[in-house]
C-alpha cells in the first residue's frame, strides 16, 4: 500500500504539468518559512483536501498529521463552513470595522467568550496569531499608561517561545533563528524553557521545572517590576517543539505576576479550541491569564482570523480613561478586523466543535497518541518525546555533518513520499492531529515516522 503511494510520486516537470504551472510562476512565489531553493526543485503541491486528508498534484491521498498548520482540527472542507462562508460573501462581502460593524462580529465575540475562562470576556479581532500577539503587547503597555505607570514597558518571554513574525512577536519570541536575522526591537528578556534533561520522555505534564520560575523572580529583581509590562508564554509551547508545562509551573507563574503587578499573557494560538483537550490551555491547566491570543482553530483554518481576549477589567480601564465619549479609547485595529466572512466561518467552526463534541474527542484520543508515540523511544536518533492532548514532539539527535535540522527534514520528506504530511522544524518532528483522527490513522502515521527514521541509517 505504501509502495503504491510512493510509486505515484511525480517528477518536478510532472508536478508543474499537472498543476498547469510554469517555472516562472513557481519562481514568483517567495514562500514563507520555506527552503525555497529546495522546494522549487522538489515541489510538493496540495490541490485539495477533505476530512483528515490532502490530495497532492499526483492525486495521492496524504494524511494531514498537523491539522494544516495546527488550524484544522475539525477536518478539512467542512460543508457547514463552506455554506456559511459562501452565504456571507453573497450577502455582505466586506464591512468597515472602524466606527461601524456588522452583526456577526458581536455574535462571534460572544461565542468566543463561551470558550474562555471566567472573566475573559472582551474580544479584539485581528487577522492572524502574529497580529493577536502585537495587539496584546500594545494593550499591555497602554494599560499601564492608563494607570499612570508608563515606565512599565519591558516584556518577558521564554526561550523556545514562538509568538509570530512581527517586531513585538520576534522580540519576545525565544527561537533564535527566527530573530537573529533581523536584530532586536523591543526590550525583552527571556525565562528559561522547561525542556530540561530531567523531563526527557515525559508523558503529559512533566514533573520537573516549576522551580525555574525563580529565574523570573531574579529578572524582576534585576529590572524591577516598575519597568515590566507583561510576561508572555504559550501555556504549552508549540513551534518550539511541543513542550507541555511542568506540574505547578503555570500556577507559580501566575502568582509571581500577580504579586508583582505584571500582566500575564497566554499565547494560545495553538492551544485554544481543543488542542490540549479543553477549550483552552488556561482551562486545562487551571490558570487564567490577563490577556490571551487566539487564531488558527477559530475558523478551522478556513479564513484568516485572530483575536486578543481581555479580562473585563482591562477593557474597563480603557473605557474609564477614554475621556470624552466620542474619543477612540484604543488607537489600534486593522482593515480586516472582524471581517464578516471570517466571522461567519468562525461561528460555523465553533458550532462544529460543539456539535461534534470535538474538544472532548481530542481529550479522549490523547491517551492513545501518548501510548503510540512513546513506542518510538529506543528508535535510533530519537533523543526525546513529549506529548499532551493531540500534540506530540519527537526530537532527533543532530546529524554530525548536516546539523540538527537535517534529520527531521529527511524524515518529513520520506513521510511525504509514504503519504503523510508531518511537520518538521529545528530538531523536532511535530504531530498536531485532527480532533477527528481515528486510532488506525495514529498507528499509521507514527509507524511511518518510525520507519522513516530507521531508513536514515
Ligand atoms: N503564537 C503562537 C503560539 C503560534 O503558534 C503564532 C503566534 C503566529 O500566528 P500566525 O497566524 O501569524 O502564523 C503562532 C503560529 C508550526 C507552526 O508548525 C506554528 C505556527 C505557525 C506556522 C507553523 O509549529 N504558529
Ligand atoms: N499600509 C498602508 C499604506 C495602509 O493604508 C494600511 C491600512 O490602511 C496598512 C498598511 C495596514 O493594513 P491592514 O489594516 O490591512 O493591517
Amino acid at each position: 500500500m505504501l509502495d503504491k503511494v510512493k510509486q505515484q510520486m511525480q517528477s518536478k516537470s510532472e508536478v508543474l504539468e499537472s498543476c498547469n504551472l510554469s517555472q516562472e510562476q513557481l519562481d514568483s512565489h517567495w514562500m514563507p518559512y520555506t527552503a525555497n531553493r529546495e522546494f522549487k526543485e522538489n515541489p510538493r503541491i496540495i490541490v485539495s483536501a477533505e476530512g483528515n486528508y490532502f490530495t497532492d498534484s499526483a492525486g495521492r491521498k496524504i494524511f494531514d498529521s498537523l491539522s494544516g498548520l495546527w488550524t484544522t482540527g475539525a477536518g478539512h472542507s467542512r460543508p457547514e463552513i463552506t455554506e456559511a462562508v459562501s452565504k456571507q460573501i453573497s450577502n455582505l462581502d466586506y464591512s468597515p470595522g472602524f466606527q461601524f460593524s456588522h452583526p456577526k462580529s458581536f455574535e462571534l465575540a460572544h461565542r468566543i467568550t463561551e470558550f474562555m475562562p471566567e472573566g475573559m470576556n472582551r474580544v479584539l479581532f485581528c487577522t492572524s496569531g502574529s497580529e493577536a500577539v502585537e495587539s496584546s503587547l500594545k494593550v499591555a503597555r497602554a494599560y499601564w499608561r492608563k494607570h499612570g505607570q508608563s515606565s512599565k514597558t519591558r516584556f518577558i518571554g521564554r526561550m523556545k517561545g514562538y509568538h509570530g513574525v512581527n517586531w513585538g512577536g520576534i522580540s519576545v519570541g525565544g527561537i533564535a533563528v527566527n530573530k537573529n536575522m533581523f536584530g532586536q526591537s523591543l526590550e525583552a528578556s527571556h525565562m528559561p524553557h522547561t525542556m530540561i534533561p530531567e523531563n526527557k520522555f515525559s508523558k503529559g505534564m512533566p514533573t520537573e521545572g516549576a522551580h525555574l520560575i525563580s529565574e523570573l523572580e531574579d529578572m524582576i529583581a534585576l529590572y524591577d517590576a516598575s519597568n515590566i509590562a507583561a510576561v508572555i508564554v504559550e501555556p504549552m509551547a508549540g513551534s518550539g517543539g511541543v513542550i507541555p508545562p511542568p506540574v505547578g509551573y503555570l500556577k507559580r507563574l501566575r502568582e509571581v505576576c500577580t504579586n508583582h503587578n505584571i500582566l500575564l499573557i497566554f499565547d494560545e494560538v495553538i492551544t485554544a479550541f481543543g488542542r490540549v483537550g479543553s477549550n483552552t490551555g488556561s482551562e486545562e491547566f487551571g490558570v487564567t491569564p490577563d490577556l490571551m491570543c487566539i487564531a488558527k482553530q477559530v475558523t478551522n483554518g478556513t479564513i484568516p482570523m485572530g483575536a486578543m481576549v481581555a479580562k473585563q477589567e482591562i477593557y474597563e480601564t480603557f473605557m474609564e480613561a477614554g475621556g470624552a465619549e466620542h474619543n477612540v479609547e484604543l488607537l489600534h485595529g486593522s482593515t480586516y478586523s472582524a471581517h464578516p466572512v471570517a466571522c461567519a466561518a468562525g461561528l460555523a467552526a465553533l458550532n462544529i466543535l460543539d456539535d461534534d463534541q470535538l474538544v472532548a474527542r481530542s481529550a479522549a484520543m490523547a491517551p492513545f497518541l501518548e501510548e503510540k508515540v512513546h513506542e518510538l523511544k529506543g528508535t535510533q536518533y530519537v533523543s526525546d518525546i513529549r506529548n499532551y492532548g493531540l500534540a506530540a514532539g519527537i526530537t532527533l539527535e543532530a546529524d554530525p555533518q548536516g546539523g540538527p535540522a537535517l534529520r527531521p527534514y529527511q524524515v518529513a520528506m520520506k513521510c511525504w513520499e509514504k503519504g503523510f504530511y508531518v511537520r518538521f522544524g529545528g530538531d523536532v518532528i511535530s504531530l498536531g492531529l485532527p480532533f477527528t483522527v481515528e486510532k488506525v490513522e495514529i498507528d499509521n502515521v507514527v509507524n511511518a515516522i518510525g520507519e522513516s527514521i530507521r531508513e536514515l541509517a
